[in-house]
């Protein structure tokens, strides 16, 4: 690992300086040195991800045909004339140019590339790239086209609190999964925008521990709507260690999103604490903005009861509440979206200045009490209309058995709808291969392209109540079974199997782990579950312990995998015994070809496992 990021940033340096060496010219008015006061974005302290600064995948930009768009990106990585496109795999045409028509060095290293939105562009999300020379920057699901005039209302999703994370902790995997249903729900019901008011991470250990946010991120990126987000008070536990990761993934730490009738300002509540400076950057943008006719504020903090605000030498505590409820009255906002508490709350003028709206949460909080949602209409007159309390994926939910990426030759999802209504959804699936007359089953293909060699589909599914549908699509029949890799976590006596399960084909349907003393009588472990999330768990009663994984695949094909796990508490003396290899029980019948590799790869996980510990 350590190897690879030496690598990237050796690589990203000398094309840093390539570009320096050979200095070539910005092109474009140079405006050197004179900061735009009004940029939609305040200043970063560390470089995005992709070189862009605005518009990014939780700012995007939202564009209509004829219709100029600024594109704010990090001038030392554009050494020439740069040309501007939006992609999308999911789209016909794929690529897109965009007229460039001015740049302009806007200082702090940023440089300001105005483009014009041709006539003709499929409505739609797209990514954004800039290319220059050999340079290419993409910032995905940055750009939304309307095309030939703002909706009349948006559609909106509110999403908050989801508590994401990747360490081997039973409710941070719980809401990863969980998170990733609702992001196949939201592609599912395809609503205009996917609002989100923080805690999109939970709260992380150490400065360095990036991987949440990298996972968030490429979880993100499958997003078949556009996104505006502003951080919560876990997310903020990565600034405050000093790592701006969700800058480098996500987008600014507070700013605004502006398009037709609608304006979306984002405050970051960090821990509660609200500098000065940043009501004075949205009170500027605010003030700017202030013939929009819809104001909606985005606030991961729930204003009108928790204290916000900043310690002043002399003052002491000086709250920021006033401002905000100074905004909402005498700028007529429409709407206030926020999180953190984790309950449905709609508060209502003449209590508070403006429809206050909190969503109850996306993570895990108990059995009957997870995946939340609301659906909510913004109309361009500022009315709102939303549903309360906010549905859970416990009623409505979508589930991908199988990455849906381009890896795979299938795709098979779960689609079970426990309401009252029938449902119709659009369900995306990349595919390794591409066919006309894919293999379906469930649903039906509404649109399918082949993009270098891959399968892009997009398919509608109409799901009644009461219906639980496998919905599948393939270009092979699936003829392989599952793989599985296990770790083994002993503590004390209790042994925990973490496994994860992958398929070539349609995707897991079913794991079984059982273990045993003697690798001849086994015992089917079944799942204790913590925060939702099944653990596999067995007692160890002797030194050396054995256990075995049956998965099957949807198409039905089986494997078995098996292993041991050396428990140290329960060795008898000092002296180093060798492990026995693991051998498949005499006539159970299984065909040799898949067990051999998974016996290998399970020895040497358990074998590393061990050499770790000691
Ligand atoms: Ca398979």
């Amino acid at each position: 690992m350590i190897k690879v990021r030496i690598s990237k940033i050796v690589a990203l340096i000398s094309i840093i300086s390539i570009l320096l060496t050979l200095s070539i010219p910005i092109v474009g008015t140079a405006v050197s040195a004179t900061p735009d006061s009004v940029l939609p974005f305040p200043d970063y302290h560390t470089d995005p991800l992709n070189g862009i600064f605005y518009p990014r995948l939780g700012t995007p930009a939202f564009v209509i045909y004829n219709e100029e768009m600024d594109i704010y990106a990090k001038r030392e990585l554009i050494g020439s004339e740069p040309s501007v496109y939006i992609r999308s795999l999911f789209i016909e045409g794929y690529e897109y140019a965009l007229e460039v028509a001015a740049t302009e060095d806007v200082g702090k290293g940023v440089l300001k590339i105005t483009v014009k939105v041709p006539e003709g562009i499929p409505e739609g999300l797209f990514n954004l790239t800039i290319k220059s020379g050999a340079t290419e920057l993409t910032e995905p699901n940055a750009v939304y086209v309307f095309g030939q005039k703002y909706p009349e209302k948006l559609n909106v999703i509110h999403i908050t609190d989801n508590h994401y994370g990747v360490r081997r902790k039973a409710k941070l995997l719980k809401n990863r999964e969980l998170f990733r249903q609702l992001i196949a729900l939201v592609n599912g019901l395809r609503p205009d925008i996917m609002v989100h008011t923080g805690d999109l991470i939970d709260g992380i250990a150490k400065a360095d521990e990036e991987d949440p946010f990298k996972s968030m991120y490429q979880d993100l990126v499958r997003l078949r709507v556009p996104l505006i987000v502003v951080q919560g008070n876990n997310d903020n536990t990565a600034v405050e260690k000093g790592s701006y990761f969700w800058e480098k993934y996500f987008g600014p730490l507070y700013g605004v999103v502006k398009f037709g009738s609608y304006s979306f300002f984002l405050l970051d509540a960090d821990t509660g604490r609200v500098r000065p400076e940043q009501i004075s950057w949205l009170d500027e943008r605010i003030e700017l903005y202030k013939d929009v006719p819809v104001k909606v504020l985005m606030i991961h903090y729930p204003y009108h009861t928790e204290e916000l605000g900043y310690f002043h030498k002399e003052k002491g505590f000086v709250s920021v509440v006033p401002n905000i409820t100074n905004w909402l009255e005498s700028y007529k906002f429409s709407l206030v979206l926020m999180g953190h508490w984790h309950v449905d709350n709609i508060t209502r003028p003449p209590q508070v200045p403006a429809l206050s709206i909190v969503s109850n949460a996306g993570q895990y909080d108990d059995v009957d009490d997870y995946g939340h949602y609301r659906p909510i209409t913004i109309w361009a007159d500022g009315t709102v209309d939303f549903i309360n309390p906010a549905p859970s994926i416990a009623t409505l939910s979508v589930k991908y058995l199988q990455r849906y990426d381009g890896s795979t030759t299938g795709v098979s999802v779960i689609v079970t709808n426990k309401g009252t209504s029938e449902v119709n959804l659009i369900l995306s699936v990349v595919l390794s291969k591409y066919q006309e007359n894919p293999g379906i089953e469930n649903a039906e293909i509404l649109r399918s392209y082949s993009h270098k060699g891959k399968g892009i589909y997009e398919l509608g599914v109409s799901v009644s109540p009461g219906e639980e549908l496998l919905v599948k699509i393939y270009v092979e029949e699936d003829t392989t079974a599952p793989s599985v890799t296990v770790e083994p976590e002993v503590k004390e006596e209790t042994i925990t199997l973490w496994y994860e399960a992958f398929d070539e084909g349609l995707g897991v349907r079913d794991v079984k782990l059982y273990y045993s003393v003697d690798n001849k009588t086994w015992t089917e472990i079944s799942p204790e579950f913590e925060a939702g999330y099944p653990l596999y768990k067995f007692q160890a009663k002797a030194e050396t312990m054995y256990f075995k994984i049956l998965a099957e695949d949807v198409a039905g094909n089986k494997a078995e995998f098996y292993g041991t796990v050396e428990v140290p508490s329960l060795k008898p003396t000092e002296t180093p015994t060798p492990t026995p290899t693991p051998t498949k029980p005499p006539g159970a019948g299984v065909p040799i070809s898949y067990i051999g590799l998974a016996v290998v790869g399970i020895i040497v996980v358990v074998a590393a496992v061990l050499l770790k510990r000691r």
